[in-house]
């Protein structure tokens, strides 16, 4: 006993089991022996409104990002086909929505013929790609990465023997003379010195573009072709060469954006000619190693927070063939955590500060017209982007959507008050109605919710505001963007209820986001959608409140409405009831529809939880009932919900159907078509499954299935800013470590935990409350580290 009691406390003071799991970060990596094919888009296959679908690019070809900036490479050793995206280059798109548009194309002419020892692979720990191969007896490597400092794309093509790369750099314009009158772009690229300059305008949104593409070369030839305008650099016998790639627009986000009309939206006088010039210039400057640095420094302090390991092994086979075993039933723990994994990659390489927050495709799409604008789509994918940023240990990731909300409030204020005059004009209250959103948004233009999603659209949204804070626990924030953010869309959902014969109060007119029933969507008074956002936000305001001792007296009227809500109901199949006046499950509604808009209150909301059994009962009925045959996101909604319910075989049985039905070989995840928002709806359910927050205390391994047995993470975080770590074997932990980065009491939920022994860094003992054998609670200081022993 003794013997163990030292060896416990030495195993506490000298670093505990944790530390060693901190420096083994596993290799993640997405690769492959074979270059991404490239046939040009398939004109048999029309998608997005009768434009050719590029399934080499949407199945293949790996994804770089910086916020600002995406591409798409396919890592061939002929030619070379490199994809720009630019999340404010916008064009009319389909449903005069605005749509996302393909930026240029690159292509590098290699022409090495019978590549041998050919590799590609996109390492996730780095987010640095590389292709390597030999050629003629030459072995050739080449780096790609995305730089978020430095604004670039930066490309290094080396080889093992000197004055050996040779190629043609041949940048096209797309969509250019192919495109309809109603997405007319204009463009042109100049070649001058080692300087290649890409230039235009698209009309819809007065949009002016630039690229540039410097290429410095290290010995033998560089000419610069500009006969014929074509725009070309041909390099020549160079030892090595380092590619610069900058995009720019005269986009600039701010309130008059959003209340501009289309044409006037941005300064067509405008060039972004300087700020690419700049950031060409400076990157120039820095060279090549200190820019991989800095990359790697701004890329590794967010991705290493986080390690997750289910004992799986790396494995030897390309990520093809990996999936394509998984999907004949193998199972892979490897390819479970590098999903996880690759869906925090993702997230980093599309959503930075001072960029735009991450849209349908993330930062990616190759289209003319993008299949459904890959813009901010409000009813649900928007929000299930960033479901994942709080618990993932990636909350700075949602800043802008915090600065998008900044800009556009103004107009979300307007609508508001147009649509409470519409809908229920004796509410209206001047110019003070609070904000809303709904479902269809882009860069440029927000609208009002109604027709097949409800005014709880608004709700859906400002719970990631709440959740910002409870997660960072940053009183500023609140102060300035979260409670008002809080405050004005409880005002806006106060005005969207009217009492019911019986009191309640009932949101009206209200939908269930896309459910039809008899063929149209379906509109009616009170929907549990509705209902349920309007208690979620309300409540979340009212903690705001007290955190930051507000006494507005507008709190009592939430206060009261709250009370009348009655926004759950239980049906007669023991379902939560999509809409009141369902008696048997499925009356109303497709029975198997994508959207659970109906378990939002279940997840990503807090009201049915642990401590409403019927409720928790019926969501699983619900979800029984609801079916896993469905589509992308869907399927990420369904493993968050069994991850609440506490289902973890369950959760796990979502999460592997979504990986075998819809994973695409370069790992992005479709709807169908190709959207981002799976990939992070399923990030957000592993960390969910193994650690959750939200019923007041810390409780890891909530979820825990059967598959995964023995493992441990580091670095996932719970509500109150604790970074949580845990190790368990056969289904049961054996230690936790709390990093508690905002002190506070830190109450945790496992069970038996009140036979735990705690300790800090310093090895002093802790001495905690038992309030039941499986939950306990102790005081943490800011930058403490408490090491838990079961
Ligand atoms: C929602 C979904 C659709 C699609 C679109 C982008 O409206 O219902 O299926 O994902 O967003």
């Amino acid at each position: 006993m003794k013997i163990t009691i030292a060896l416990f406390c030495l195993l506490l003071v000298t670093g505990n089991a944790f530390s060693q799991t901190n420096l083994t970060h596993k290799i993640y990596k997405v690769w492959d022996d074979q270059p991404a094919p490239n046939r040009g888009g398939d004109y048999n296959i029309k998608k997005a409104g009768g434009f050719p679908y590029d399934a080499d690019w949407e199945l293949e070809s790996y994804p770089l990002g910086n916020g600002y900036m995406g591409a798409n490479f396919f890592g061939r050793t002929d030619t070379e086909r490199i994809q720009i995206t630019e999340k404010t280059l916008l064009n009319r798109g389909l449903y005069g929505l605005g749509s996302l548009t393909n930026f240029a194309e690159i292509y590098l002419d290699f022409n090495h013929k019978n590549p041998q020892y050919y590799n590609r692979t996109l390492n996730i720990n780095e987010a640095i790609a590389a292709i390597k191969y030999t050629s003629e007896d030459v072995n050739y490597t080449r780096e790609y990465f995305m730089s978020y400092p430095d604004k670039v794309l930066a490309i290094k093509l080396s080889a093992d023997k000197k004055g050996k790369i040779s190629f043609k750099l041949r940048p096209e314009i797309p969509h250019l003379v192919d495109s309809v009158e109603y997405n007319k772009r204009s463009g042109k690229i100049v070649a001058e010195k080692d300087l290649i300059t890409l230039t235009g305008t698209i009309n819809y949104f007065s949009t002016n573009y630039e690229a540039q593409i410097k290429v410095i070369n290290d010995g033998g030839e560089l000419v610069a072709d500009k006969s014929n305008d074509t725009g070309v650099i041909e390099v020549s016998n160079a030892n090595s060469v380092v590619i610069l790639i900058a995009t720019g627009t005269n986009y600039v986000l701010n309130e008059d954006l959003f209340k501009k009309k289309l044409k006037d939206k941005l300064d067509f006088s405008v060039t972004p000619h300087k700020k690419v010039s700049v950031i060409i210039q400076k990157a120039s400057e820095k060279g090549y190693s200190k820019l991989k640095e800095n990359h790697l420094d701004d890329y590794q302090h967010l991705f290493s927070r986080v390690s997750l390991d289910l004992k799986s092994k790396v494995p030897e086979i390309t990520t093809k063939q990996l999936l394509e075993n998984y999907k004949n039933g193998s199972g892979n723990r490897y390819l479970e955590e590098l999903m996880f994994q690759y869906g925090r990659y993702l997230l980093i390489a599309s959503s930075r500060k001072g960029a735009l927050p991450s849209g349908l495709q993330g930062v990616w799409s190759q289209y003319m017209v993008t299949p459904w604008t890959g813009g901010y789509w409000h009813n649900i994918n928007i929000q299930m982007n960033y479901w994942g940023a709080f618990n993932a240990n990636l909350a700075e990731t949602f800043i802008p959507y915090i600065e998008y909300f900044n800009a556009y409030l103004p107009t979300a204020s307007q609508l508001a008050t147009q649509y409470i005059q519409k809908n229920n004009p004796e509410a209206v209250n001047g110019e003070d109605n609070g904000w809303t959103i709904g479902t269809g948004a882009n860069p440029y233009e927000i609208g009002p919710p109604g027709g097949h999603s409800g005014p709880g659209t608004g709700g859906f949204t400002s719970k990631l505001f709440w959740e910002y804070y409870d997660f960072t626990r940053d009183t500023a924030y609140l102060r300035e963007s979260g409670y008002p953010a809080l405050l004005g869309m409880s005002k806006f959902l106060s005005k969207t209820v009217k009492p019911s014969k019986n009191g309640t109060l009932l949101v009206e007119p209200s939908a269930s986001p896309e459910q039809r029933h008899d063929g149209s969507y379906y509109t009616t008074a009170g929907t549990t959608f509705d209902q349920g956002f309007v208690w979620e936000n309300h409540n979340d305001l009212l903690k705001a409140a007290a955190i930051l001792n507000k006494k507005d007296g507008f709190l009592d009227l939430v206060k009261e409405q709250i009370d009348r809500l009655d926004p759950i109901l239980v049906g007669k199949s023991g379902q939560i009831k999509e809409y009141r006046e369902e008696t048997y499950y499925s009356e109303i509604g497709d029975k198997h529809h994508r959207h659970i808009s109906h378990l939002c209150p279940l997840y990503p909301g807090t009201l049915i939880n642990s401590t409403t059994k019927e409720w928790l009962d019926a969501a699983i009925v619900t979800l029984d009932l609801r079916g896993n045959n469905t589509t992308g996101w869907a399927m990420a909604h369904r493993m968050n919900s069994r991850a609440r319910t506490k289902e973890g075989d369950k959760a796990h049985e979502v999460y592997a159907k979504f990986i075998k039905e819809r994973t695409l070989p370069n790992l992005w995840t479709t709807h169908p078509p190709f959207q981002i928002d799976g990939s992070f709806g399923c990030m957000a359910g592993v960390a969910e499954m193994l650690l959750q927050s939200h019923e007041g205390y810390i409780e890891p391994l909530a979820a825990l299935p059967k598959a995964w047995r023995d493992g441990e993470y580091t670095g996932l975080v719970a509500r109150g800013n604790f970074e949580i770590s845990a190790i368990w074997k056969s289904g049961q932990a054996t230690s936790f470590q709390i990093h508690s980065k905002s002190g506070g009491t830190c109450k945790i939920k496992y069970p038996g935990i009140g036979d735990a022994q705690i300790q800090d860094a310093s090895g002093e003992v802790i001495h905690f409350n038992i309030e039941s054998a499986d939950l306990i609670g102790f005081g943490t200081e800011k930058g403490g580290r408490y090491f838990i022993e079961l």
